[in-house]
């Protein structure tokens, strides 16, 4: 039995080695490019893949020469790890969707030392450890449009909850923060109460625990917004399975959240809102490849062209309050009843 058990493992560990040895390596006579996501396991981070990739495969860029790495979790040690090992195979671009704003810092500064380009997208690090940012929608916008639909939600008082993804993440505390400047200078929303900021850390298990913790902690609680699309799905899940009168909104993935959205007590989302992942994973891949031809620096007023895409050339503006650039994809879009159909079959 045991023999069997070493004959099994070392049979999967040659198979391993040799899938490995099948992939195609980087021709260093080319440029190459990484894209590493927060994490493996969440369909958001998928669809950015798929669009990068798909970029690159239209740019011409040959197989072995971009790389999607998907940390093992959403934590800067396993985001350390990728980096440190994409320096090692000398690629020319990484564009990453960073889990911490300062922790990679000394990693990012490695890499760009050694003359890797360094783009972020979706979750941004401080300016310095990075050329320009490919932001989904501005942080206002999303902010605004997360606070109002808790006020209508609610109907304009009462508790509501955040439910976040990990407590380091720079995108959901960025928002996080301005929804709570949004909601203190405006006494429209006086009579909300923001009674808690829980973290699910991009899991689904602890985003689920995390809802029923919300649920008994705040017997009045009437709303809760999840501003990440792993959360909201585990949230959505919890409140329609239980029939909960509490209601949901934040950003979810359209293919994830058919099953909860509509406006009547069977469901438990009215109303939520996100951007096109996938072309979100565009944007930083045409980026990257700009950064590596030299056709922009980093530098606001810098253009680039990014193929097919909508808002093609695509122009670096001011990070506000700041000289610092960022590339804004679009506005947060709406999802209800009425298209949530129609967008679940996209992404
Ligand atoms: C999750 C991730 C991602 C965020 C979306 C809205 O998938 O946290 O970073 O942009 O939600």
């Amino acid at each position: 039995m045991k023999k069997r058990l070493i004959c099994l493992v070392l049979g999967l560990a040659l198979l391993v080695g040799m899938l490995a040895a099948c992939q195609p390596g980087i021709d260093k006579s080319e440029p190459s490019y990484a894209l590493v996501t927060k994490a493996a396991g969440n369909p958001y981070n998928d669809k950015e893949a798929e669009g990068f990739t798909a970029v690159m495969k239209a740019e011409g860029v040959k197989a072995g020469n971009y790389i999607v790495r998907h940390p093992e979790a959403a934590t800067v040690d396993a985001q350390i790890n990728v980096i440190n090992s994409l320096i090692s195979q000398g690629v020319s671009a990484i564009a990453i969707a960073a889990n911490d704003a300062n922790a990679l810092s000394s990693v990012l500064q490695d890499a760009a030392k050694k003359g890797i380009k360094i783009v972020t997208l979706d979750s941004d690090v401080a300016v310095k450890d990075r050329l320009t940012f490919c932001n989904q929608a501005g942080v206002q916008q999303v902010a605004q449009a997360l606070v109002d639909a808790v006020y209508d939600i609610a109907g304009g008082e009462g508790e509501y909850a955040i439910l976040s993804a990990t407590s380091q993440a720079t995108n959901q505390n960025a928002w996080i923060e301005a929804m709570k400047q949004i909601a203190a200078a405006d006494s429209k929303y006086s009579k909300l109460t923001l009674v808690e900021v829980a973290y699910g850390d991009d899991e689904n298990q602890k985003s689920t625990d995390q809802t029923q913790a919300l649920l008994t902690k705040y017997p009045n609680l009437k709303v809760i917004c999840a501003p990440t699309t792993v959360g909201i799905a585990a949230a959505a899940k919890v409140l329609q399975d239980k029939k909960s009168p509490v209601k949901l909104t934040g950003l979810g993935l359209p293919s994830e959240m058919a099953a909860y959205i509509g406006d009547d007590a069977d469901h438990s989302c009215p109303y939520m809102f996100l951007w096109n992942p996938i072309d979100l994973g565009k944007l930083a891949a045409y980026a990257s490849i700009a950064m590596v031809k030299g056709d922009i620096t980093g530098k606001v007023g810098d253009k680039f062209n990014a193929g097919d895409m909508e808002n093609s050339p695509y122009t670096l503006t001011a990070v506000e309050g700041t000289d610092a650039s960022e590339i804004i994809l679009g506005q947060p879009f709406r999802f209800d009843g009425s298209n949530i159909a129609e967008w679940a079959k996209v992404y």
